[in-house]
C-alpha cells in the first residue's frame, strides 16, 4: 500500500483551541483509510494528484488559507446545506465552507448531548464542534443553518451555544408565497453577511460571484458527463471525493483543477482507457448526501468490481446541476434569479417533491447506469419515505433497484456487502 500522510499543523491547531491529542489520532486514521480506499485503485487519472494533495492538506494548508482570510477581515462562513447561497458570501469577498459530517469518530461526542436516534450526519457535524476535533469548525466566524429537516433545525439551537449559528428559513413547499418568503430569507442572509463583513455587496460583486460559482458547477457538470463513457474513465470513489472537496476548496482554483482533470478524461475516453474494464457493471447512487469522509457505499460497490457512475445527491448533482442566469447588473433581478435557482434543488424535505423522481430517472439514463442504489442515512425520515416513490418508479421502468439504509458505523459492512453482491448479480443476469 502506498504511503500517505495527512500533514500535521500542531501550532495552527493549538491556535484554534483543538483537542490536539484526539485530533492527531483522527488525522492518522484518516491517512490510513485514504491510502487504502483511494491510492490502492488501479488506473487512476494522473490529475487526481491535486485532490490527493487537497486531502493531505485538509487539516492544514486549506485551514491556513481560511485563517489568512479572517486576518484580512473577510468573513468565513460554515454551512451544512446546499440551500445556503454561497454566491453571497463570495460576493462579500468571504469564504464559504461546507462543514464535515461524515465520520463515525465524532458521533459519541454528539451523543453526550443530542439524542442517539437522529441522523448520523447531524450527530457527526455537531460532535466535531462539541469535541473540538474539526479545524474548519474552529476557524469559522459563524455557522448558517437552515430549516430543512427537524433534526437539523432543532440542533442549530443547541449548536448556537458553541458557535454563533444563524438559521435560514427554507419553506416546505414551492408555491408562489413560498418563493416570496424565500427571497426575503435570501435578502436577510445578504444583510447578515454585510453586517459581519462590514461591507455592502454591490451588484457588480454579486455578478462576479455568480460567475465564479457557476464556473465550479459547470466543471462538475462536465465531470459528470465524462462518467457516462464506457469504460468509465474515472472511478466513482474519485468522483465522489472531488464532489466532497468542492465544498471546502477555493472555488476558482477548484474549477480549474476539475477542468484539467476533465481534459485528461477526454484523452482517456478517446483512447478507450478506463478506471474499470468495459464490462464492469454500472451503478448510480441516489439519496442522502455522503459527507466527507463517508466513502462506505462507494467502497463496497467498487470493491465488488462494479463502478459508480453518478450521485443524485447534494454531494453530487443536486449541488451543481443548475446554474444561475448571468448577465444582470441589477441587485433585485440577481437575487430573484438566485432564489429561482436555489428553489430548483429537489430535496426530500419538500412536499410534494415529484420532480426528484423525474430527475433520478433522467440521470439514470444520462449516466448509462444499469441499476440504481438508493442510499438513505438512518433516521432520515424524508429520504427514507421518499424512497417509496423512487422504488415504484424503478419498478415501473424495469430498473434494477436496491435500497440501503445505513449509518457511519462499520457494523453493517458484512451485511451490506452481501446485499450489494446479490444486487450486482441481479443486474448482470
Ligand atoms: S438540500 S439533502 S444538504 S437538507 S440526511 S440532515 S435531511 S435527516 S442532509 Fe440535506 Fe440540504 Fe436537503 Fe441536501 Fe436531515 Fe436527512 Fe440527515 Fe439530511
Amino acid at each position: 500500500m502506498q504511503d500517505f500522510e495527512i500533514q500535521a499543523y500542531p501550532e495552527l491547531w493549538r491556535e484554534l483551541d483543538m483537542d490536539l491529542e484526539r485530533f492527531d489520532k483522527a488525522r492518522q486514521m484518516l491517512g490510513t483509510a485514504y491510502a487504502k480506499t483511494f491510492l490502492s485503485q488501479a488506473n487512476r487519472p494522473q490529475k487526481m494528484a491535486y485532490f490527493d494533495k487537497m486531502i493531505s492538506e485538509i487539516f492544514g494548508g486549506r485551514v491556513e488559507e481560511l485563517m489568512q482570510a479572517k486576518k484580512e477581515g473577510r468573513p468565513v462562513v460554515g454551512t451544512f446545506c446546499v440551500y445556503i447561497p454561497e454566491e453571497i458570501v463570495v460576493a462579500a469577498d468571504g469564504v464559504c465552507v461546507g462543514l464535515c459530517g461524515g465520520s463515525q469518530g465524532s458521533v459519541p461526542d454528539a451523543e453526550k448531548i443530542l439524542p442517539r436516534n437522529i441522523c448520523p450526519m447531524v450527530k457527526s457535524a455537531f460532535g466535531f464542534k462539541a469535541g473540538r476535533i474539526c479545524p474548519y469548525f474552529q476557524a469559522v466566524d459563524f455557522v448558517y443553518g437552515e430549516t430543512t429537516c427537524d433534526a437539523k433545525k432543532k440542533t442549530w439551537e443547541i449548536l448556537d451555544r458553541l458557535v454563533p449559528t444563524y438559521v435560514m428559513e427554507i419553506p416546505q413547499m414551492k408555491k408562489e408565497r413560498d418563493r416570496v418568503l424565500w427571497l426575503e430569507e435570501v435578502k436577510d442572509f445578504k444583510a447578515k453577511i454585510e453586517e459581519v463583513s462590514g461591507k455592502t455587496i454591490s451588484s457588480g460583486q454579486l455578478a462576479e460571484a455568480i460567475k465564479i460559482i457557476n464556473g465550479k458547477r459547470l466543471a462538475l457538470q462536465r465531470l459528470t458527463r465524462h462518467r457516462a463513457a464506457s469504460p468509465a474513465p474515472i472511478s466513482g470513489k474519485d468522483a465522489l471525493l472531488i464532489e466532497q472537496i468542492a465544498f471546502y476548496d477555493e472555488p476558482v482554483r477548484f474549477a480549474a483543477k476539475v477542468n484539467e482533470l476533465c481534459d485528461e478524461l477526454d484523452d482517456r475516453i478517446a483512447n478507450g482507457a478506463g478506471a474499470f474494464p468495459p464490462e464492469a457493471l454500472r451503478v448510480m447512487v441516489s439519496g442522502t448526501p455522503m459527507a466527507l469522509p463517508n466513502w462506505k457505499i462507494h467502497n463496497l460497490v467498487e470493491s465488488a468490481g462494479a463502478v459508480i457512475v453518478g450521485e443524485e445527491s447534494c454531494i453530487g448533482t443536486r449541488y451543481f446541476k443548475d446554474c444561475i442566469t448571468e448577465g444582470s447588473q441589477d441587485m433585485d433581478e440577481q437575487l430573484a434569479a438566485l432564489t429561482d435557482r436555489y428553489m430548483r434543488i429537489d430535496c426530500s424535505c419538500f412536499t410534494p417533491n415529484d420532480e426528484r423522481v423525474t430527475q433520478v430517472l433522467q440521470e439514470y439514463k444520462d449516466s448509462a447506469a444499469q441499476g440504481i442504489l438508493h442510499y438513505s442515512l438512518q433516521f432520515c425520515h424524508t429520504y427514507n419515505i421518499e424512497e417509496i416513490k423512487i422504488r415504484e418508479a424503478c419498478q415501473r421502468e424495469g430498473i434494477p433497484y436496491l435500497s440501503i439504509e445505513s449509518d457511519y458505523s462499520p457494523e453493517d459492512i458484512g451485511q451490506l456487502q452481501t446485499r450489494i453482491e446479490a444486487f450486482l448479480e441481479q443486474i448482470g443476469e
